[in-house]
């Protein structure tokens, strides 16, 4: 069974096996093969209009999925690899262990945001980045370049209380927990942590920053915690709304998956606060 650790606790040596691995995905090129796949889904989302990844109801069961397949991937290199979660509102600062040169590696020089250290670095040779907005093809960050901090816990408890998923008009200026979370409203949690990552995390090729999977997998745990508080509360909307995922409509680019299959994530992995 797969359980995902707060990056935190992590081991040094589960650390190694989780970085590792994926230096393992990235040279076979399944690695880009997701930065690609998330990149396609960053705006639109698709040709028909209907927003999937981001900015609509499905932004958490999205990348639920998105994340489960990404760490079957990595369970393929090493079958004893879970995605790691990083509670930002904890972690917050620049000298945090994950930024460690034993982990993922620190901010990036000043120069040019380029990532000096950690197994990512450019000056590693194992982190090239393929699939990119500009002609710059190495991992860069300004960590706490932005001018608003990591979202506190106090701001994350704000958002958890809200009860109602989400609610019309179903985009980016939507009232409810969805939105809030995702931060196009409010407090502003999902974004604002891209943003004072910087470098490739603001951008839509954000996956290229290995950070991307640890805060996402932090925001499916909000989802979990969420759920939790608020029983009589579920997925919106649940039928007949166009250009969004209704709960029993099917994602792209998979086809095969409903929101409603990804209301439970027990089925895929627990947290290890349970
Ligand atoms: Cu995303
Ligand atoms: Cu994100």
């Amino acid at each position: 069974m797969t359980v995902r650790k707060n990056q935190a606790s992590l081991t040094a040596d589960e650390k190694r096996r989780f970085t590792d691995a994926l230096v393992q995905l990235k040279r076979s090129g399944r690695y880009d093969d997701f930065v690609t796949t998330h990149n396609a889904f960053i705006l639109g989302d698709t040709d028909d209009g209907e927003r999937t990844g981001h900015r609509s109801p499905s932004f958490l069961p999205w990348h639920r999925r998105f994340l489960i397949e990404f760490e079957q991937a990595l369970q393929s290199v090493d079958s004893s690899v879970a995605l790691p979660y990083w509670n930002w509102s904890t972690d917050r600062s620049t000298r945090a262990s994950l930024w460690a040169p034993d982990f993922l590696g620190g901010t990036g020089r000043s120069r040019d945001g380029q990532v000096m250290d950690g197994p990512f670095a450019a000056s590693a040779g194992n982190w090239p980045i393929n699939v990119r907005v500009d002609s710059r093809t190495y991992l860069r960050r300004s960590l706490a370049g932005s001018a608003r901090d990591l979202p506190t816990r106090a701001e994350v408890e704000s958002v958890l209380a809200m009860a109602t998923y989400d609610m019309a008009p179903w985009n980016s200026a939507s009232d409810g927990f969805r939105n809030h979370l995702e931060g196009w409203r409010g407090v502003n949690l999902h974004n604002r942590v891209h943003v004072w990552v910087g470098g490739q995390m603001a951008t839509g090729v954000s996956p290229n920053d290995p950070v991307f999977w640890l805060h996402h997998a932090y925001m499916d745990k909000l989802w979990a915690d969420w759920q939790r508080l608020h029983p009589g509360s579920g997925y919106l909307p649940v039928a007949g709304t166009p250009d969004v995922v209704d709960l029993n409509e099917t994602m792209k680019p998979w086809g095969d998956v409903r929101p409603a299959d990804l209301l439970d994530h027990t089925a895929h992995y627990t947290f290890d606060t349970v």
